[in-house]
């Protein structure tokens, strides 16, 4: 199990992710008051997101584009609707210059009637929302970075292709039987637990580590037949016995990045999703670097695990397009490094 230990001035109290987030911007000095309230409305973005997620059965809101409800408005399929969310929300903040979402082509700006700030927020609205018309857990994952140009001029890409070490904050929100936040800014991962009764997010796991070695390895093997044979050979050499844990390992998937990603923080092991030739021409992995990979990335190193595209550090990988995808290898510092060394072979 991830050992997660209360910091000793939050003992006795339940403290709310906001009280946290003014605590650690007390720390920090370069942490701001708008940096901190661009995490608060993120925060309230998710809390309503999440108020859907959990009526999804019951709302209207599974159907495709192209339904009309009761109010005479058209259904929107969940995802479309996080992303509405997040993008009416956060362009109120005040504190970005600029978004992306994996919903949209491009980026997406702020309109000149809202003020901005110096930060690009790149989220993905409901990860694994295939997954949400059978009730099975889905997330959002956000990243955050600063402009590199300054404030005055228009924002352009190099602004917001920027490598995952260069993250200000990341994190995710996990729709599950309850719904979690776990987010770093860089000072350890902190999770939090959104309690209903009173609405708030309240800090249930502070300083989490990820452990160093675990017994899960978590992958869709029903790819085996697209991956080259070092993959298949470094996958099935978790069923074996010469792997860190000298026996096989148990394998778990749901399909869902944030659910598998937080099972693997929690209790160890490594997530995969390799690169595959279903293109022969174009092989590649499925996961975007700058909404999925960079932020869990993130995640893992804060938490003392690993995170590498099978030869490169995510975090290093400088991305060339805002979609581009990458193969993902992250969890357990041992299990991880057993990964790069096979592949290097
Ligand atoms: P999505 O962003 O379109 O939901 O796709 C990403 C999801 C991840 O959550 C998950 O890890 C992966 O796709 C599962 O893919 P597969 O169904 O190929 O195993
Ligand atoms: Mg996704």
């Amino acid at each position: 199990m991830s050992s997660a230990s209360a910091a000793p001035a939050y003992q006795g109290r339940q403290i709310t992710v906001t009280e946290h987030l003014l605590l650690h911007q007390k720390q920090s000095p370069a942490a701001t008051g708008i940096f901190t309230r661009l995490l608060y409305d993120l925060i309230l973005a998710a809390k309503l997101i999440a108020r859907s997620v959990n009526k999804a059965g019951l709302l209207d809101v599974l159907g495709g584009t192209g339904e009309v409800n009761v109010q005479g408005e058209n259904v929107q399929k969940l995802d479309e609707y996080a992303n509405r969310i997040l993008i009416h929300r956060m362009q109120r903040s005040g504190a970005l210059c600029c978004m992306a979402s994996e919903e949209n082509a491009d980026i997406i700006p702020i309109p000149e009637r809202f003020s901005k700030g110096d930060y690009i927020l790149i989220f993905d609205p409901l990860d694994g929302s295939s997954n949400i018309d059978v009730n099975i857990n889905v997330g959002t994952i956000f990243s955050i970075l600063r402009r590199n140009s300054p404030a005055e001029q228009d924002v352009v890409a190099d602004d917001v292709l920027q490598p995952g070490y260069k993250q200000v904050a990341a994190g995710y929100v996990l729709y599950g039987p309850s719904t979690m936040l776990v987010y770093t800014t860089g000072q350890g991962v902190h999770a939090f637990t959104l309690d209903p009764s009173v609405g708030e997010f309240l800090l249930s796991h502070a300083d989490l580590r990820i452990p160093e070695q675990g017994k899960i390895y978590s992958v869709n093997e029903g790819n085996t037949s697209f991956w080259d044979e070092a993959t298949a050979l470094t996958v099935a050499n978790f069923k074996g016995k010469a792997n860190p844990r000298g026996k096989p390992y148990t394998h778990r998937y749901v399909g869902s990045l944030v659910a598998d990603f937080h099972r693997t923080l929690f209790y160890g092991g490594i997530f995969m999703y390799p690169l595959d030739y279903k293109n022969p021409e174009h092989p590649k992995g499925k996961l975007r670097l700058m909404c999925e990979a960079a932020p869990m990335a993130f995640l893992a190193e804060q938490a003392g695990g690993l995170a590498t595209d099978g030869t490169r550090r995510i975090l290093d990988i400088v991305p060339e397009s805002l979609h581009v995808r990458v193969p993902l290898y992250i969890g357990s510092r041992k299990d991880v490094e057993h990964v790069m060394g096979r592949l290097r072979q």
